[in-house]
């Protein structure tokens, strides 16, 4: 099944905010498939971040994102990316539609609360990079049935 990978960002974690995003993903019937707290680093963030190096927001982002600790997610489910993509809200958390959680949490472009995977290629790309293999479970939560239809999965 798809896996997306979530970055419950240091704005989140000081606002004692991180079960309300925990709990979302959880009540949409994701399964939680990896998670720990880990403070980034500059080496990483220049990779996770790449595709903004020429911006000029490219330094002030990777150090908000080293400013305190993070916590690390990876989430699985039927569509998983474009599901979680839905439910993070657009990079402008002003204009993110309420109901999401930039929508409902945040008032910042660049302190915009979380990070979701964009695509099912960058996905494994972030999930490959922030998790060892043995950090990812493969348990059973045994509700299929009641979250998809057969067909669905
Ligand atoms: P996304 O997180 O919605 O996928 P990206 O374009 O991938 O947005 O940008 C990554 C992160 O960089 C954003 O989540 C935000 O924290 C920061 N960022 C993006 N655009 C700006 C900007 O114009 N000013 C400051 N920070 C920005
Ligand atoms: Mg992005």
């Amino acid at each position: 099944m798809e896996k997306t990978f979530v970055i419950i960002k240091p704005g989140m974690v000081q606002r004692g905010l991180i079960g309300e995003v925990i709990k979302r993903f959880e009540q949409k019937g994701l399964r939680l498939a990896g998670m720990k707290m880990t403070l980034l680093n500059d080496e990483i963030l220049t990779q996770h971040y790449a595709h903004l190096k020429d911006k000029p927001f490219f330094g002030q982002i990777k150090q908000s994102m080293c400013a305190c600790p993070v916590i690390l997610c990876c989430w699985e489910g039927v569509e998983a990316v474009q599901v979680v993509r839905n439910m993070t809200g657009s990079t402008n958390s002003r204009s993110a539609v309420p109901g999401t959680i930039r929508g409902d949490f945040g008032m910042s472009v660049q302190e915009n609360i979380i990070h979701s995977s964009d695509s099912t290629e960058a996905a494994i790309e972030e999930i490959n990079r922030f998790f060892l293999p043995e950090e990812l479970y493969d348990y059973s939560m045994n509700l299929s049935a009641y979250l998809y239809a057969d067909d669905e999965l």
